[in-house]
């Protein structure tokens, strides 16, 4: 290349070590669990995909070692090896070893016309907070390498020998004293990883795992995962539109103008979902900005203009709005620029106004000539848009009759709801529970003071498949939001919310697990605030109560449960087929274990009875407290939205109208469903 003979390791400014980061790591990756964890190989695969955009490099390779290092191997330019003049040292070293080293990097002769992740300071940030890190250039005919310690190098940047490869290989091992997690998710990588392959259209990004064999598991060993898209975000928008029912092909446009590089690609659905996705810099920009603003204005204006034209929309019509054209729309949008400002509480909002003009305006040409050109596809788009205008009309007025009513109001509580008495909603919970009979034990073994109950009768509506006017007609949904006090849709208020924690207790059956996921449902769909904030939790009662004479223990797992057994030591008990557990059998019981105290030995065949909970119904109000609802001892599962692109697929994978794909799904996860991680 020929920018690489202007390149000089001079152009490296040196700020300052890594002590700070090491101090404080929270404020270079976030935080220190695994999530922070991930980060780390995130960073050193932004670097090695800005070399990629730079256009030199085409292939990366993560792999995840036995040793719990990760290595990542890129065939770029190699990082550049030779002595910085005022650093004194070679540029390898002040790239890994100094902070913001490369703040120059992205200038003129780097070759980087832009940059993601922390713009080349993530190598040294990784370095800091790893027991030990290995750099290996590969770099004219020579193989350099440099190993360092907690951020410390151990020696020189030596060469150690000859290579007709190059490119840049760096292995790290996260230090045990700065996360509280070390182990990597093969999931959260892949994601990320396939995210960035679309979005980097002609890369080849590998990610291996090699960790420790496990024949029980693994008939491939070690197994490689490889992402390449030569559609690039129109793959992408065909990805994420797999579960969906299709309106036309993808739309895909690209130009370079002077304020940077435009990429669009969308396609319209069935569904009653929006899924628009913004990127700068192949950063996620999750809040939006100017980019995205560009896009929706262009898309609504464009499908106007051509409904007027074609008389689509009839002269009295009003012209579709906003949100009208985006029912059923899957887009990705990705820009790239020189100086992006990222704003916002997260960091994820683009701030170049420049960007609104940019989107707009090639979405506003490309898009109108590709519906003069596809005048069927157009007509098909159109008269979705229509229907979401129908639809959000009559949704208007079923909702504004039942708000007239005052259904929704905080006033007219509903009469199934046992409320509590607490007023205070940070200390309020409230149990959402399966079918009247188990809401009658909970009524009666909850702590009135805090805990509020609301008994649910068979299944709720699919939310998925309903628009809000249908959902409001539904009693046990209406029932819901009024005890939670926070309205829906345009009169939503999330500040009224009366209880902060949510509990669904449903049964461990699969009619449990099919409630527990329309409300799951209802709740990303409607109330993503509850997940983000942390305020819904699904209970966890007991599968097995173990009794022996005047001992009871619940246990939660079937380990629990042989744990406990193997503790009493008996083993091999049979499971008794019981559906309640009379006072009179604890009685039995009891004079069992005073006979085997008075001869002070415990009998092996001293009865043991297990009992296994098929439903909420067969605990009694005091079981019920002990084991599921009382603070002290209770289980809850917490309900978090990581990583809510993926949250989307999988509920519109389960709750949509293509039947394929839910089975694919359940198929395949079928065994392995044993903790809830949406
Ligand atoms: C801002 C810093 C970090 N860098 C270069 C050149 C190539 C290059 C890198 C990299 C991750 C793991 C394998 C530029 C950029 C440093 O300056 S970093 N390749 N790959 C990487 O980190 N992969 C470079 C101009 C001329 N020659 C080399």
């Amino acid at each position: 290349m020929a920018s690489d003979s202007k390149y000089t390791a001079q152009q490296i400014q040196v700020l300052e070590g890594l002590e700070p980061v090491r101090k404080r790591p929270g404020m270079y990756i976030g935080s220190t669990d695994a999530r922070g964890l991930h980060h780390l190989v995130f960073e050193i695969v932004d670097n090695a995909i800005d070399e990629a955009m730079a256009g030199h490099c085409d292939t990366i390779l993560v792999t995840l070692l036995p040793d719990g290092s990760v290595s990542v191997e890129d065939n770029g330019r190699g990082i550049p090896v030779d002595i910085h003049p005022t650093a004194k040292k070679s540029a390898l070293e002040v790239v890994l070893t100094t902070l913001h080293a490369g703040g120059k990097f992205g200038g003129e002769g780097s070759g980087y016309k832009v940059s993601g992740g922390l713009h080349g300071v993530g190598s040294s940030v990784v370095n800091a907070l790893s027991i030990h890190m290995k750099a290996e250039v590969h770099r004219d005919g020579k193989v350099y390498v440099q190993e360092y310690k907690r951020g410390k190098p151990l020696a020189d940047v030596r060469s150690t020998g000859k290579t007709d490869k190059r490119g840049t290989i760096v292995t790290f091992t996260p230090d045990e004293e700065i996360f509280d997690t070390l182990e990597f998710s093969l999931d959260t990588l892949l994601t990320r990883f396939r995210q960035q392959a679309y979005l980097t259209k002609g890369i080849t990004l590998g990610v291996m795992d090699a960790r420790a064999e496990r024949p029980e598991l693994d008939r491939v060993w070690p197994r490689l995962y490889r992402f390449s898209f030569e559609g690039g975000i129109s793959a992408y928008v065909s990805h994420l539109n797999e579960a969906q029912e299709k309106i036309g092909s993808p739309i895909a446009f690209e130009k370079d103008t002077p304020d940077g590089q435009v990429e669009v690609a969308l396609q319209y659905t069935q569904s009653f979902n929006e899924h628009v996705l913004s990127f700068a810099n192949n950063i996620h920009t999750s809040e939006g900005g100017h980019h995205l603003t560009g896009f929706k204005a262009a898309i609504t204006r464009t499908i106007n203009a051509h409904a007027r034209k074609f008389e689509l929309l009839k002269e009295k019509e009003e012209n579709l709005s906003a949100d009208d054209v985006r029912e059923g729309l899957t887009a990705v949008i990705s820009v790239r620029l020189r100086e992006p400002q990222f704003e916002g509480q997260t960091k994820a909002k683009l701030g170049n106004a420049e960007m609104k003009t940019a989107v707009e305006t090639v979405v506003n040409d490309k898009l109108a000539q590709y519906l003069e050109e596809n005048p069927g596809e157009a007509r098909d788009i159109v008269a979705k848009c229509l229907l979401a205008a129908r639809a959000r009309m009559a949704a208007r007025a079923a909702r504004d009759s039942v708000i007239r009513k005052g259904a929704l109001e905080g006033m007219t509580l509903p009469g199934k709801l046992a409320d509590c008495s607490s007023k205070d909603p940070t200390q309020c919970e409230i149990y959402i529970v399966e079918g009247d009979s188990a809401g009658g034990s909970a009524k009666q073994g909850r702590n009135r003071e805090f805990q509020a109950i609301l008994p649910l009768r068979g299944k709720i509506l699919n939310v998925e498949q309903a628009r809000l006017d249908k959902m409001l007609a539904n009693n046990e949904i209406k029932n819901l939001i009024i005890a939670l006090g926070v309205g829906i849709g345009e009169v939503k208020d999330m500040t009224r919310l009366r209880y902060h924690r949510i509990v669904i207790m449903t049964d461990a059956d699969v009619d449990g697990a099919h409630i527990r996921t329309l409300l799951l449902t209802l709740f990303f769909r409607y109330f993503p605030e509850l997940l983000d904030n942390g305020n819904l939790y699904i209970a966890q009662p007991p599968l097995y109560k173990i009794q022996k004479g005047k001992d009871i223990e619940y246990a939660f797992t079937d380990e629990q449960k042989e744990g406990v057994l193997k503790g009493w030591g008996v083993a091999g008990v049979e499971e008794q087929e019981e559906s309640d557990s009379t006072s009179l059998e604890e009685l039995r019981g009891a004079s069992e274990i005073e006979e085997n105290e008075d001869k002070k030995s415990i009998k092996k065949s001293a009865r043991v009875n297990i009992q296994r909970y098929k439903g909420l119904g067969e605990m009694n109000p005091q079981q019920l407290w002990e084991t599921t609802m009382d603070p002290e001892n209770r289980l809850m599962l917490r309900v978090t939205m990581d990583d809510a692109e993926k949250a989307n697929a999988i509920f519109t994978t389960l709750m949509g109208s293509e039947v394929a794909p839910r089975r694919k799904f359940i198929q395949t996860h079928a065994k392995g469903v044993k903790n809830l991680d949406i």
